[in-house]
């Protein structure tokens, strides 16, 4: 029996919904915010330990320790990117730098211009979650987050905010940006997690 030459592609486990398209899609509200270095800091703030906020400069961000994973990325919309390689600044790493009160069960990750979402402390902690400044070995570009944007790499990616300047340590979940607006408050692709109406006791935040 006669082989094919090229065998077709592993059809690949992808969350319900989603597809493979050609290239990277550049996708978000508002305009791209121009990177000052000298004005750049990452806070994180709120529920600390201490009580007191942490700042980094660029220079100091940037000259953290960072971990790389690879991991597919899902967008609401359906596109999902697979195989990324992510290098950044891991979660666990921020909350070992800056230490939660121990009543913290939420982050709500801060970018330019106010877009915000919320994640549990959970997937801030999880594998693979990062404040990535590369892809694939290279720098991220200023379209996709640059100089740095979260990944969470198993929620949809609108919980993957690019442009982030802080962290705020929550003790009481709240909405950010898109999840005030109609979508899923935990947004887990695998769940289909797409909108907040499909949203399960304990799941919504507290009113
Ligand atoms: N700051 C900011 N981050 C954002 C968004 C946004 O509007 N503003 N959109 C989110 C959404 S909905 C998606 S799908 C991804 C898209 O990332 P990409 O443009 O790198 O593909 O960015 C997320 N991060
Ligand atoms: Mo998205």
């Amino acid at each position: 029996m006669s082989q094919p030459e090229q065998s077709a592609p592993e059809p690949r486990d992808l969350p319900p919904g989603q597809y493979v398209p050609r290239g990277w899609p550049v996708l978000h509200y508002g305009p791209v915010p121009k990177f000052r270095p000298k004005d750049w800091d990452f806070r994180v703030f709120g529920a600390t330990a201490s009580g007191e906020q942490y700042r980094w400069t660029w220079d100091e961000f940037d000259a953290l320790p960072t971990t790389t994973a690879v991991a597919d990325f899902h967008c609401v919309t359906k596109f999902t990117i697979p195989d990324n390689e992510w290098t950044g600044v891991s979660g666990a790493a921020i909350v070992e730098l800056a230490p939660p009160a121990p009543d913290v069960t939420h982050v709500m990750v801060w970018a330019e211009y106010g877009y915000s979402a919320n994640i549990r402390m959970s997937d801030f902690l999880a594998d693979g979650t990062m404040f990535a400044t590369h892809r694939d070995g290279e720098r991220i570009s200023p379209d996709h987050g640059f100089p740095i944007r979260i990944v969470v790499p198993h929620l949809y990616a609108w919980k993957s905010v690019k442009w982030v300047r802080g962290v705020e340590y929550l003790v009481k979940d709240r909405r950010g940006f898109w999840e005030e607006r109609g979508y899923h408050n935990v947004a887990d692709p695998w769940r289909e997690q797409r909108y907040s109406y499909q949203e399960d006791e304990g799941e919504s935040p507290p009113p």
